[in-house]
């Protein structure tokens, strides 16, 4: 599963939101507000607050940088959508 540590008004999450909506892909989305509880997951796990973050469990990826996130699901989930 995709799963996407996010903010709504992040346009850097738009972007990653809106290529997964153009293949037809299900993902997670973990809103990344301040106070909320995926906050303090997002920092755990990637050490920082910076929005989006990418945790793709099937293949025990987890990676920052929209660019980076929107080229590897168009690698690895553009042909299989
Ligand atoms: N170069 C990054 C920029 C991401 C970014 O600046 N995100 C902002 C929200 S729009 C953020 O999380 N800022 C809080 C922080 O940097 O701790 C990307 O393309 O993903």
């Amino acid at each position: 599963m995709l799963e996407i540590y996010q903010k709504e008004g992040c346009p850097f999450c738009q972007k990653v939101r809106a290529r997964l909506s153009e293949l037809g892909l299900s993902w997670i989305a973990h809103s990344a507000e301040p106070g909320q509880r995926s906050t303090e997951v997002l920092k755990k796990i990637s050490g920082e607050q910076k929005v989006p973050f990418l945790v793709d469990t099937d293949r025990n990826v987890m990676m920052p940088e929209s660019d980076d996130i929107v080229e590897y699901i168009n690698e690895h989930y553009a042909r299989e959508a």
